[in-house]
């Protein structure tokens, strides 16, 4: 049986592999493969081809466990492991060159169902700057050799915030009302595009908190646990208006219940 470690440790060689080929189609041209859930939703042939080496890596470490990729789906395995991964988080920005983007891999125990599952071990790797953060259940996170902690002395200034919005225009609406009611709180906003970033972000004490509705469970699977792992908190919430549009907020302690009771509107 794997220990947390041993999966943290096969996801930052993966995560690390697969950004470095992600940096180098980057420099080669970036082709457009296909639009996924609106025009805006963009997919590359990068995108492609660095989920196909990370499941190709995945099956000869460990042929049983189960995988969940944003662009080749699921696919079932006979351990209680599912390898949960987002090739390249922030596609938008890889396409357009901007260097902010991320290989998003986790290791996730249970049922591979958002909610539901216990993560295991994490790693986003940002190519541009070789960041990689990763994060071990019970172990801590890391980047580098420094642990890393949330920031839980906001400043009197406010916090400094993170979000994102989704590629359905029709959900701007809603998304910009969360930000008018989040502000008060905030000295700042940022908006990334890539929110494995925004969650290692957050769990490096770069940012105070961070939310937004409609993540994938790639974009989040590994970010949670390195937020968890630094003491802060996060959570997924189901909407009423649309559950499969939920809504993800993450912070350190003090901080966290004002951020989710603003972002929620109750
Ligand atoms: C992106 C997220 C980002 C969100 C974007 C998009 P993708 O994931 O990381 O936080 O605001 O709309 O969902 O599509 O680049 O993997």
């Amino acid at each position: 049986m794997a220990s947390a470690q041993d999966l943290e440790s096969l996801a930052i060689e993966i995560a690390r592999e697969a950004g470095e080929l992600a940096l180098r189609r980057r420099s080669e041209g970036v082709a457009i493969a296909a639009t996924k859930s609106s025009i805006a939703d963009i997919v590359t042939e990068a995108d492609r081809e660095v989920e196909a080496l990370i499941r190709a890596r995945l099956s000869a470490a460990r042929p049983e466990d189960a995988f969940l990729g944003e662009e080749s789906g699921a696919e079932g395995g006979t351990s209680d492991i599912t390898w949960v991964v987002d090739p390249i988080d922030g596609t938008v920005n890889y396409a357009y060159g901007i260097p902010a983007f991320a290989v998003s891999v986790a290791a996730v125990r249970g049922e591979p169902v958002p909610g539901r599952w216990e993560a295991l071990a994490g790693a986003v790797f940002h190519p541009s700057t070789g960041e990689l953060f990763r994060a071990a259940l019970g172990e801590g996170a890391w980047l580098r050799e420094h642990r890393l902690a949330v920031n839980d002395e906001p400043s009197a200034a406010g916090a400094l915030l993170a979000t994102g919005f989704g590629y359905d225009p029709a959900t701007h609406s809603g998304d910009l009302a969360r930000v008018a009611r989040v502000m008060p709180l905030a000295r700042d906003l940022r908006r990334i595009g890539a929110a494995s970033l925004d969650l290692a972000y957050v769990a490096a004490g770069r940012f105070d908190g961070y939310f937004e509705r409609g993540l994938a469970p790639w974009d989040y699977a590994a970010g949670a646990l390195l937020i968890t792992e630094a003491g802060g908190r996060f959570t997924r919430i189901e909407m009423d208006d649309m559950p499969s549009r939920a809504l993800f907020v993450a912070a350190g302690p003090t901080l966290f219940e004002p951020l989710l009771t603003a972002a929620l509107g109750s």
